[in-house]
């Protein structure tokens, strides 16, 4: 018999945590933990990558222009093919959908069509790279909704409220993947030394009446009354509140992650810079509703300033949302000033 160590019995790593989590769930099949641990392969085949990549040759731009119209850089096409090509043939998907793709992408014949779509940003703060800043992986798991063949466009746009799983790989000091699959919210951090996940936050819970704002200040000439106003609520200016400090990177998973940890507030509200994207610029696919799903797993809460982002039914698959993330009060503080400025 081995003696039972304490150090032992404290180090989990994600595979035991995912296991233990199935067996809350007696009718689970095994399909989503393993679809969740296939993620955590990619999270780190793609970590592996982003912390060579002042090394190797893969920093600056490709001459392609995606979907959304923005440069994708090499590591963006990487981390997208990784994650594809680890997904395409498992049988756990019905289809897949990538913010770098106009389309969805579907599961290649002849592998088999699975009960599950996944839908990702491969790498969201990709402007960041060549400054060695924060950048991460999202990604959104659903039940299909068609019976059986090919998954189709609908199965795909579902409103936040039905996600299954949702998480993120955040590269940074460290490499974290933080998941939820509807109890609780769970983080890990990559130990480089064994190339395993270990869980390092247990049961996160956003911390209230702490924390920072985080929203870019450099667009708040295009801003509506609401939001101008409530962020000088948040900053003590109508002397209703002492004023919070303020942090923004300006690559979400990290501001987010830092929102989760510490509470406090992150916004891209709507704003008039550019006519053509009158809802903000986050994505409520692959961005919002993952982070809502996780915002309210930890006792947070999301909203684009007028309503739940996990009621909104999708209508497009780039449909694009202002978003308020991170402790109830505050979100729910920015709706007020919406609802009273905004009409
Ligand atoms: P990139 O992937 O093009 O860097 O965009 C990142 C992002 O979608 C999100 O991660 C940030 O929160 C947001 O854009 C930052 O946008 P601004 O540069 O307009 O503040």
């Amino acid at each position: 018999m081995f003696m039972q160590s304490q150090s032992h019995t404290r180090i989990i790593t994600i595979e035991r945590h995912i296991l233990e989590e199935q067996r809350i769930h007696p009718e689970a099949t095994g399909v989503l933990t393993s679809l969740l641990y296939d993620l955590a392969l990619a999270g780190k085949f793609i970590s592996s990558n982003t912390t060579r990549a002042g090394l190797a040759d893969i920093l600056g731009l490709t001459e392609d222009v995606n979907i959304q119209g923005e440069q994708v850089m090499k590591l963006d096409r990487l981390a997208d093919e990784t994650i594809y090509r680890l997904n395409d043939h498992t049988g756990r998907l019905a289809a897949m959908a990538s913010e770098e793709h106009e389309n969805i992408l579907p599961i290649p014949d002849p592998y088999p069509k699975g009960k599950y779509v996944l839908l990702f940003d491969p790498l969201d703060g990709s402007s960041n790279i060549d400054f060695n800043t924060s950048i991460g992986t999202v990604f959104s798991i659903y039940r299909r909704k068609s019976e059986a063949g090919p998954g189709t466009l609908e199965d795909c746009l579902q409103p936040g409220r039905d996600l299954v799983a949702a998480g993120y790989m955040l590269y940074s000091v460290s490499t974290m993947l933080v998941y939820t699959s509807g109890s609780g919210v769970h983080g890990f951090t990559l130990d480089p030394n064994i190339g395993e996940f270990l869980l390092s936050h247990a049961d996160i819970r956003i911390p209230s009446k702490t924390g920072y704002y985080s929203v870019n200040h450099g667009y708040d000439r295009y801003w509506s009354e609401g939001v101008r106003r409530f962020t000088q609520h948040l900053q003590g200016l109508d002397g209703e509140s002492s004023g919070l400090s303020l942090r923004y990177i300006g690559s979400m998973v990290g501001d987010f992650h830092r929102t989760l940890l510490s509470g406090g507030i992150f916004y891209y509200p709507a704003d008039r810079k550019d006519p053509n994207k009158p809802h903000g610029k986050l994505r409520l696919l692959y961005e919002a509703a993952p982070l809502a799903f996780i915002a309210e797993q930890a006792g947070g809460y999301a909203s684009d300033g007028r309503q739940n982002i996990l009621d909104i039914q999708p209508e497009s698959l780039h449909q694009r949302t202002p978003l308020f993330i991170g402790e109830r009060e505050l979100v729910e503080k920015a709706e007020e000033f919406i609802r009273q400025y905004d009409g």
